[in-house]
């Protein structure tokens, strides 16, 4: 017995004194490998008698725990040992600026939509996208926009011709959408009020000049519960333009409008001076008109399955180019769309720069452009 206390000692301060990983195995194999100390006076407890066989045997096997046990603690340490000097040797310096310095920019509109989504984000909306290609009742009927309605004429929309072997059948023919707002259509179908979403995306239109190209982008917006007012409307299109401005004095006015998916309708505009060469956005008299809103008609509730005599709402919608040339004193429309690197390296934004409303929208401080 006295032997084998002595052993245990003897393997419990190898085990504490092992320095590394490789050197506590060694020991454990010693102890208790196949040919180990301990299993060795473990073999040998067979040719014992009965009664010391037992009380050995007993004895060997709390030995073993405590050296298992040991031996798992050392080893706990060791580990935690190897893994600090591994984190010490592999120190980085978070402070040092990328390498290789990024070459890639964010395009001016991508970065526009970051803000946009920022800062309506903030106010409880979602983001929600939809199909490009839209049949005509999403993208005109259900908007209260019939057959005979101006901006279905062919110069202003793009018709797909569905089947190529069939002559072109202007009632069921696919469209490219107009605007985002069949978006919002197919939200009000899906779901119940109450509704808070931006509706983002491309959309297309016949037409080409330095204001106007045939894709461009548009955020439209819908707010439907069951005591929205004009009110509402006019508090958040004005907290919205502060916001995406930058401007908390930015003068902003409603003027009375029409558009066939809401009743009553408005624009907004927003104070500024013009200029011949330069736009200062908040300062002098002239007018800006921004964009479109209303209460959405009761007709185009109806068509995406909500009663209007128990919900109302207000609908909103904005060019995403036009707001990226106001912003960023973009002159000409076309070169957006250029793929030109020098414009990008001009015109674009550093791609860490996420825009949020505590972070800054459009400027972190000069950290990274
Ligand atoms: C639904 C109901 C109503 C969206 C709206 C405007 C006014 C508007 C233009 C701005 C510049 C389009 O890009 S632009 O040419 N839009 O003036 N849009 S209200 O109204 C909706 C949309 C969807 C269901």
């Amino acid at each position: 017995m006295e032997n084998i206390l002595n052993l245990k000692s003897e393997i419990l301060a190898q085990i504490t004194s092992a320095a590394d990983l490789k050197t506590l195995d060694e020991v454990r194999v010693s102890a208790m490998g196949k040919k180990g100390k301990l299993t060795e006076l473990m073999k040998n407890l067979g040719s014992l008698p009965l009664e010391e066989k037992i009380a050995l045997g007993k004895s060997l096997n709390i030995i073993k725990n405590e050296i298992e046990q040991a031996i798992e603690s050392q080893k706990n340490i060791l580990e935690a040992k190897a893994l600090d000097e591994k984190l010490k040797k592999e120190t980085i310096d978070v402070t040092l600026p990328i390498r290789p310095e990024t070459q890639g920019r964010i395009h001016p509109i991508t970065k526009i939509y970051e803000e946009i989504e920022a800062i309506f984000g903030q106010m409880g909306f979602d983001v929600v996208n939809g199909p490009d290609i839209e049949d005509q009742f999403h993208n005109f009927n259900a908007l209260n926009m019939p057959a005979n309605h101006p901006a279905r004429q062919m110069q202003d929309t793009f018709y797909i011709n569905n089947d190529p072997t069939m002559p072109f059948d202007m009632d069921s023919a696919y469209v490219v959408r107009t605007h985002t707002s069949g978006i919002q259509i197919r939200t009000m179908e899906k779901q119940q009020p109450p509704i808070r979403i931006i509706a983002t995306g491309r959309t297309y239109r016949s037409d080409y000049d330095a204001t106007h190209t045939p894709m461009f982008h548009q955020v439209e917006g819908l707010v439907i519960d069951k005591n929205i007012t004009m009110a509402h409307l006019k508090g958040c299109l004005y907290d919205f333009m502060k916001a995406f401005f930058e401007l908390e004095d930015l003068p902003v006015r409603y003027r009375p409008s029409y558009f066939p998916f809401t009743e009553p309708s408005a624009e907004l505009d927003i104070g500024c001076l013009k200029s011949k060469d330069e736009l200062k956005i908040g300062a002098g008299t002239d007018w800006l008109e921004v964009l479109g809103c209303g209460m959405v008609h009761p007709n185009v509730l109806r068509a995406g399955g909500i009663n209007p005599d128990e919900y109302q709402g207000f609908a909103f919608g904005m060019g995403v180019d036009r707001l990226a040339m106001l912003k960023y004193g973009i002159p000409d429309l076309r070169t957006f769309f250029e793929s030109d690197v020098r414009w990008m390296k001009h015109y674009g934004f550093a791609p860490l720069d996420f825009s949020s409303m505590t972070g800054g929208l459009s400027d972190n401080g000069g950290l990274t452009r």
